[in-house]
C-alpha cells in the first residue's frame, strides 16, 4: 500500500471527509459516481408519478404543496448531479446514460400513481424510505455528497409529513376515502421495502461501501428500521400494512415481516416494470422539448462572455 492510500485510509478511519481534490482509490471514485448518479436520476424520474397529479389535486392548497414538493425533487437531482460532477464525470454523460436506459434509477418510480391517495402513500412511504436511507448518507465519507444530503433530508422530512397529512385526512373522511387510502398503502408498501435494495447476502456493493464509509448501514438494517417506524404510524391512521406476517418480536426487539418478492424487484430493475418504458419516454420527451432552452442558454452565455472580453 503506498503512502497516498495509507493517508486516504487514515482519513476514513478518523471520520474525516474526502474532498474532490483529495487522492482517492479509483474504485472509490467509480463506486461513488455510480451511487450518486443513480440517486440523482431517481430524484429526476421521481418527479413523474407525482407531477402527473398536480393538475388533479383536490384543492388549491394541496396543488401548491405538491407543486413545491415536485420542484424540490428536481432541485435534489441537481445538487446530486453537481456532487457527482466533482468526481470527474460530466453532466452530459450522466444524462445520456439515463436517457438511453444504461443507468439505473430507483425501482419505486416504475409503479403507477393511480389515485389521489397515492400522493399520500408516496409522501409517507417513499419519502419515508428515502429519508431513512439518506439520514445515514449525511455521514457518508465523501464531503460533497454528505453536504448535499443535509439539505435534502430537511426537505424530505417535510415531504414525508405532507404525505402523512394527506393519508390522515383521507383516513378521517368517508368510507370511500378510507378505502382509497388503504388501497394506496397496500400497493406502495412492498415496493417501498424494495427501495432499500437486495438483502445483505445478495448486495454486491455493501461490503466495500461500508468499509469506505460510503454507506453507514446495510440495506437490511435500514429496511428493518423503516418497518419498525412505519407500524406505529399506520396504527395512528387506523389503517393497516398488507403483511400478515408482520409481528413484534420481543427477543429481537423488532418487527418480523414477510418475504419480499425479489423476482418482482429483479424484473423491475431489468426494465420490465409497469412504467419503465413510459418513464424513460417521458424523460426523453422532456429532454427533446428542452433543446431550445439549452441552445438559448448557451448563446446567452457566449454573448455574455464575448461582451466581458471586449470590455476588458
Ligand atoms: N432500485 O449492491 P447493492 C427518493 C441496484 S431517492 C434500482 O445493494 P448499493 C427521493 C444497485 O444499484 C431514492 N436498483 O447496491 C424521492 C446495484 O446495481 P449496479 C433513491 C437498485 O448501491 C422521493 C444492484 O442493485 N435513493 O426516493 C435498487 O450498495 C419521492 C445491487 O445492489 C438513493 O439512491 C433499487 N431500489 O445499495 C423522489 C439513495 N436497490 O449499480 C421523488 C442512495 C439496489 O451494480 C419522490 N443510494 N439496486 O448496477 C443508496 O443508498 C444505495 O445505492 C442503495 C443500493 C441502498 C439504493
Amino acid at each position: 500500500m503506498d503512502l497516498l492510500e495509507q493517508y486516504f485510509n487514515s482519513k476514513i478511519a478518523a471520520e474525516e471527509k474526502i474532498e474532490a481534490k483529495d487522492w482517492m482509490p479509483e474504485e472509490y471514485r467509480k463506486n461513488l459516481i455510480r451511487q450518486i448518479s443513480q440517486h440523482a436520476h431517481s430524484e429526476i424520474v421521481g418527479m413523474l408519478p407525482e407531477g402527473n397529479w398536480i393538475t388533479r389535486a383536490p384543492s388549491l392548497k394541496r396543488k401548491s404543496i405538491l407543486l413545491a414538493k415536485v420542484q424540490d425533487e428536481g432541485g435534489h437531482g441537481l445538487y446530486l448531479y453537481c456532487a457527482a460532477e466533482t468526481l470527474g464525470v460530466s453532466r452530459e454523460q450522466m444524462i445520456d446514460d439515463l436517457l438511453t436506459g444504461k443507468a439505473k434509477y430507483s425501482s419505486i418510480f416504475n409503479y403507477p400513481a393511480v389515485t389521489w391517495a397515492d400522493m399520500g402513500a408516496i409522501g409517507w412511504l417513499v419519502d419515508g424510505a428515502a429519508i431513512m436511507n439518506q439520514v445515514m448518507l449525511c455521514r457518508t465519507s465523501y464531503g460533497p455528497y454528505a453536504r448535499a444530503m443535509v439539505r435534502i433530508c430537511k426537505e424530505e422530512s417535510f415531504h414525508q409529513r405532507q404525505g402523512y397529512d394527506i393519508l390522515l385526512t383521507l383516513s378521517k373522511g368517508t368510507e370511500i376515502q378510507r378505502k382509497m387510502a388503504q388501497d394506496a398503502i397496500n400497493r406502495w408498501w412492498w415496493p417501498s421495502l424494495m427501495m432499500f435494495g437486495p438483502s445483505d447476502a445478495e448486495s454486491t456493493h455493501s461490503n466495500q461501501s461500508m468499509a469506505w464509509k460510503i454507506k453507514r448501514a446495510t440495506n437490511d438494517e435500514l429496511r428493518q428500521r423503516f418497518v419498525d417506524m412505519s407500524v406505529p404510524q399506520v396504527e395512528i391512521l387506523g389503517l393497516s400494512l398488507p403483511d400478515p406476517k408482520l409481528k413484534w418480536n420481543p427477543e429481537r426487539k423488532h418487527y418480523d415481516y414477510g418475504e419480499i418478492n425479489w423476482d418482482e424487484f429483479k424484473n423491475i430493475i431489468k426494465g420490465n416494470g409497469p412504467c419503465n418504458k413510459n418513464r424513460l419516454a417521458s424523460r426523453n420527451k422532456a429532454h427533446d422539448d428542452g433543446a431550445w432552452v439549452r441552445e438559448a442558454a448557451t448563446a446567452y452565455a457566449y454573448k455574455k462572455s464575448s461582451t466581458a472580453k471586449s470590455v476588458a
